[in-house]
């Protein structure tokens, strides 16, 4: 499932990395959860960005100021648009479809509403940003495709650009620009299948270089039906850097989407210090694709549910 595309040509700053020895097994804890009941809400989602707010009484750790941006290990957590308006793009608290007495985030998406040549793009994320030495974290979310993924399997064309989750070490705006990304992808005729992989960029922009990629395409990629998505990385080289993802069915069944030893930053960064910034929920993708979801009568809408972070024993030093 792992394979090495590039050892990144052209790239002469600071050497190559080399392995920081054994590495133990982690000692999670958990620092912050959501179940987004309560008085959880978001705010001023008219503008570029929106924030999350309040809290579930009786559930540890799900206060998204005082827990999430006043603790130790995250900076602040946002919701991100890039750009465009309500009646394009929002997110809201929306009732479970499965069970109206559980209440869940929804993202949606009509329309493309981020400008670029040639077409517009589009994009809502939450962004945990500002981290501090954060190396080791994991986190498991529930999650639901719930409108215009099954058109987008009828689609007779191939989808490279659909985005789920997204972890930057380091973001654009820094030196040693690397980020790993988590995608459902499709082949022209082919069904909805799991893709990641983990790219580099050069501080003035331009194109991503792979640096490894996985791909999974026997899991299953459940439509309007509950999942449990599980994600573990560690900061590493080629390597000790550890990427993880798990698929738990509403059954039970589960599935390892990817496990990668492979780089978690720029191969030669000198220097790494954590995942800075990272969109453990995302929905990112072309104006092409939106416009043909559109086309079709149809949104793009994922629901999220208990989200729960964690940061393994490594994370703060
Ligand atoms: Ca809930
Ligand atoms: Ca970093």
């Amino acid at each position: 499932m792992l394979f090495f595309i590039a050892v990144l040509p052209g790239c002469s700053e600071g050497p190559l990395c080399l392995p920081s020895g054994a590495s133990l097994e982690p000692d999670y804890e958990v620092r912050f959860q959501s179940g987004f009941g309560g008085s959880v809400e978001v705010i001023e989602r008219e503008s570029r960005d929106a924030d999350i707010v309040g809290n579930e009484e009786g559930l540890y750790l799900s206060d998204w100021q005082a827990d999430l941006e006043g603790g130790p290990t995250f900076g602040d957590g946002k919701l991100f648009f890039e750009a465009g308006n309500r009646g394009q793009r929002d997110v809201n608290m929306v009732d479970d479809p499965a069970d109206a007495s559980n209440r869940v985030m929804q993202f949606w998406i009509g329309e493309p509403h981020v400008p670029q040549a040639p077409q517009d793009k589009a994009r809502i994320q939450l962004g945990i940003r500002n981290n501090e030495a954060l190396r080791t974290f994991r986190y498991s979310v529930k999650v639901r495709l719930a409108e215009g993924f099954s058109v987008l399997e009828e689609w007779g064309k191939a989808i490279h650009w659909l985005t789920l989750a997204e972890f930057w070490n380091n973001a654009p705006a820094e030196e040693h620009t690397f980020r790993v990304t988590l995608n459902l992808n499709k082949e022209q005729d082919g069904p909805l299948l799991w893709n990641s992989h983990a790219q580099t960029q050069a501080l003035d922009g331009g194109p991503w270089t792979d640096v490894w990629e996985s791909r999974n395409g026997t899991a299953p990629v459940p439509l309007d039906e509950w999942f449990t998505i599980e994600v573990e990385l560690r900061e590493g080289c080629a390597e000790d850097g550890l990427y993880r993802v798990d698929l738990v069915e509403l059954d039970g069944t589960r599935h390892e989407l990817m496990a990668v030893r492979g780089s978690t930053h720029h191969p030669r960064d000198p220097a790494p210090d954590g995942f800075r910034s990272i969109n453990p929920l995302k929905l990112y993708t072309s104006g092409e694709l939106v416009n043909y979801v559109k086309g079709e009568g149809e949104a793009l809408r994922v629901l999220w549910d208990d989200l729960s972070i964690a940061t393994g024993s490594a994370a703060v030093d």
